[in-house]
């Protein structure tokens, strides 16, 4: 059997890793590219062995890098995630994470000249027809990747990537709160449905018997609480003006409690079947938002240090691999919080560039 080969780079991004393409060298037919990301990653397998893919959501991510005729704007992002397990491959959902590697890709590709310094780039995500805008060292034109940076749950430092995000609020479902609440109530438990960049249905740790200092994998063996949550997500999904949600990755659930470790909240976030082991950008955006909204489960037990809320608010997320700092340009007007920026910090990294092989069957399918 023969096989194909196509362009593609393998990149991290934040705290996760996945194969990052020019939009040009797949397929336009999303059926057909499909079939060739399930094949090029190893799915539908738990241990993706005959792929790229990484046996977590978290590492079986694909960006797709693609010039753009939008004005204000210098590359288009598409993320897909590929179940590990599933031959299924989405686009319901944005990944911040990723979006860490798209700068770079976008100058080490040619798509972007870079300054010499740093390189602001604009990149419309079209998952969610939101903007981005990711500064990248570029010191002599080229993509630093080395830096004292360090991000929880990547072990090291790297070159600094701030990201900044204006207007995300109701990414996916319309509005910063889809149910039209800062609180309500699914089968007897209190929940905060927020989207600010991602759709996350909040819930306390506490509701749940844990006292959110377990680890993912802790949580995930403890079926009971998994499947009562999954009961919760499938009626937060409907409200929330997501539908039917039973195969979609959004909305996420994060279970919230009191810092533990001089944060300012603490989370463990279901996306939406296995726990991460830190928490996505977009999500930690929406937790971070939530903190400041009174009413919202968040608000219960957010330690704001300085107490209280103000024109720019970093929220500390704590997470299972440490913290996550995001910034939030906070406007109030007649009594109601808006978020004007986020504002946070990644690092990425380029680690291998060349052809991923598929079976050239794989091509032609479907
Ligand atoms: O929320 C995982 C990740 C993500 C998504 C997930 C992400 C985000 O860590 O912006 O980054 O929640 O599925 O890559």
């Amino acid at each position: 059997m023969s096989q194909t080969g196509i362009p593609c780079s393998v990149m991290r991004g934040g705290t996760s890793k996945g194969l990052v393409f020019s939009g040009g060298d797949l397929p336009l037919d999303p059926a057909a590219r499909d079939a060739l990301l399930l094949a090029a990653m190893g799915s539908p397998d738990v241990r993706q062995i005959d792929g790229m893919g990484g046996a977590h959501p978290l590492t079986s991510k694909v960006a797709v890098v693609s010039p753009t005729e939008r004005v204000d704007v210098d590359v288009e992002y598409l993320f897909l995630q590929v179940w590990p397990d599933r031959a299924e491959v989405s686009d319901g959902q944005n990944c911040g994470n990723m979006l860490a590697a798209v700068g770079p890709f976008a100058i080490e590709s040619g798509l972007v000249q870079a300054l010499d310094g740093v390189t602001p780039i604009r990149i419309w995500m079209t998952n969610t027809a939101t903007l981005a805008t990711a500064y990248v060292l570029t010191p002599g034109g080229q993509v630093a990747y080395e830096g004292d940076a360090r991000i929880d749950g990547v072990p090291g430092t790297h070159a600094p990537l701030r990201i900044e995000f204006a207007d995300i609020a109701g990414s996916s479902t319309g509005a910063l709160l889809p149910t039209g609440d800062a609180r309500d109530v699914i089968d007897g438990y209190d929940v905060t449905c927020i989207d600010n960049g991602m759709p996350v249905v909040c819930l306390r740790a506490g509701d749940f018997g844990l006292t959110g200092a377990e680890s993912p994998g802790e949580i995930e063996a403890n079926r009971e609480v998994a499947s009562r949550i999954e009961a919760i997500r499938l009626v937060a999904g409907e409200r929330m003006n997501l539908g039917d949600v039973r195969d979609r990755t959004v909305p996420k659930m994060s279970l919230l409690s009191a810092p533990a470790h001089g944060g300012s909240i603490g989370t463990r976030t279901f996306i939406p079947h296995r726990v991460h082991d830190a928490i996505g950008v977009l999500g930690a955006a929406s937790v971070a938002t939530a903190c400041l909204l009174p009413g919202s489960v968040a608000h219960d037990v957010v330690e704001l240090r300085p107490s209280g809320v103000s024109e720019h608010v970093d929220v500390d997320v704590e997470h299972p691999s440490g913290f996550f700092t995001v910034g939030l340009d906070v406007r109030e007007a007649e009594g109601a919080i808006s978020i004007d920026r986020v504002t946070l910090l990644r690092t990425a990294r380029l680690l291998m560039r060349g052809e991923v092989y598929v079976p050239s069957s794989a091509m032609s399918r479907p």
